[in-house]
């Protein structure tokens, strides 16, 4: 490998030097589930304190318990013979050893879910190959959760964690009005998450009403104030970097009476939501296509995928010129018109290989196609993590999958004669993995 990063690379040198980039590139996580200890943590560790309601997740009985797992546990143990709610009456410790029995012992990891846990557990220098759970609660027994929090985003080389703050779950928001500095650790940064807001406008309209926020059922003049207000005060609570929903298959815009938002949900969107990002220039998330609860017996590993509307993304792109927009889609099918319309809108930054499009052979596809579409104008991945040690395999595994797209297309590159260098990669790679989405949110 040449020693001056300005030099050409051959062909040859040109995979380690992108492998090295994308390791070495620390990343800005845009989206995921996790929190700092402010918001308690129900997982016994070395502190001594513990939150039964604690929002953060971390160790090995929540790793193993994840909503994925608790899926594929039932592909093997059905509910006929294990039914759900005797699932869900077990302590977590109890669901996790049934599920380690089952996809760890008697059967082969190989899930893309599974072998994450092994993972993480390899990368903590722990043994993936033990028969029970119990040498790993002893080393997570002993960890505190704080110094945890540095150590596994050393370890995944992640160097900003963003939240998912939903204003409507009434444990999270009584924290926030609680300890109004709860969102102060310089790791992570909030998200002001508002899915009822849109989803099911008339209950929302009835909470914060009750909140100091008078909202008719059939939203007036007053009530866009109000609701414009609301925002406004948990986006300075929060001190949120952008606001985001997530809406199902059938979201349309503009909507249809029975639609997904409706119209009075469509009326909030319009006249509150997008108007309050754009003078703030935050941006508007969306994460488009996951069907909640199809099978209600599995609780958050109950929802699913369906086709969605990219023309929606579309018709609000270019009618809201002034607002930006965070989009990632689930459907698979979705991903090469969802390209093509970034191409198009340059107030739209697509994003992540999202929930069940985080495998291996998914994320190599839909990043291929984004390469070859946008260039390097978009946020590759986001890990969607729950649980504070998944940012370990999550970013491990991604990070490697992404790097070896861009290998081939740096060959392709090199092909031609232009010079391809290591500061060209690492350029991309800081591009990709942390400035994109850092100076989309505050553009
Ligand atoms: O709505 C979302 O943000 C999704 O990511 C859900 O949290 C989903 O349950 C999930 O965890 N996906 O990975
Ligand atoms: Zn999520």
């Amino acid at each position: 490998m040449p020693q001056d990063p300005l030099s050409p690379l051959s062909s040859a040198e040109i995979p380690a030097a992108v492998n090295a980039a994308f390791v070495h590139q620390p990343v800005w996580d845009m989206h995921t589930h996790l929190y700092p200890p402010t918001f308690g943590t129900p997982v016994t560790n070395a502190t001594g304190q513990m939150d039964p309601n604690g929002h953060m997740l971390w160790g090995v009985d929540e790793l193993v318990t994840y909503h994925y797992l608790v899926a594929e546990v039932y592909r093997v143990q059905p509910a006929s013979s294990f039914p759900y709610e005797q699932f869900w009456q077990l302590t977590r410790a109890q669901q996790a050893d049934h599920i380690w029995k089952y996809l760890f012992v008697e059967r082969t990891p190989i899930s893309e879910a599974c072998r994450g846990i092994l993972t993480t557990l390899q990368k903590l220098g722990l043994d993936p190959n033990e028969k029970t759970l119990a040498p790993y609660r002893k080393f997570f027994s002993q960890q505190k959760p704080d110094a945890y929090i540095d150590r596994v985003m050393q370890i995944a080389n992640v160097k900003t964690i963003t939240m998912t703050n939903p204003v409507f779950d009434d444990n999270e928001r009584q924290r926030w009005l609680g300890a109004p500095d709860i969102g102060n650790d310089p790791r992570f940064r909030a998200v002001l998450r508002i899915d009822p807001l849109l989803r099911d406008y008339p209950a929302a309209a009835g909470k914060i009403s009750t909140w100091d926020y008078p909202a008719a059922a059939k939203p007036d003049a007053e009530s866009m104030r109000q609701i414009r207000r609301f925002l406004g005060d948990w986006l300075d609570r929060q001190k949120a970097i952008y606001v985001a929903v997530s809406l199902p298959p059938e979201f349309r815009y503009p909507a249809l009476p029975g639609d997904a938002l409706g119209l009075a949900g469509q009326a909030v969107l319009e006249q509150a939501v997008l108007p309050v990002c754009a003078e703030r220039k935050l941006p508007f998330a969306m994460m488009i296509g996951s069907r909640l609860r199809v099978q209600p017996g599995l609780r958050d590993a109950g929802d699913m995928v369906g086709q969605a509307d990219i023309a929606s993304v579309v018709n609000l792109c270019r009618d809201f010129p002034k607002n930006k927009f965070l989009v990632s889609m689930l459907p698979r099918e979705n991903q090469h018109e969802l390209a093509v319309a970034a191409r198009k809108f340059s107030n739209l930054m697509i994003f992540g290989c999202w929930w069940f499009l985080n495998n291996p052979s998914l994320v190599d596809e839909i990043t291929r196609m984004r390469v070859e579409l946008l260039g390097t104008s978009f946020v590759p991945q986001h890990s969607d993590a729950r649980i504070l040690d998944q940012l370990v395999y999550k970013w491990d595994h991604s990070r490697r999958w992404i790097a070896d797209v861009f290998a081939e297309k740096y060959q392709d590159l090199a092909a031609t004669g232009r010079h391809v260098t290591q500061e060209n990669i690492q350029r991309d790679a800081r591009l990709l993995l942390h400035d994109n989405f850092a100076e989309y949110v505050t553009r």
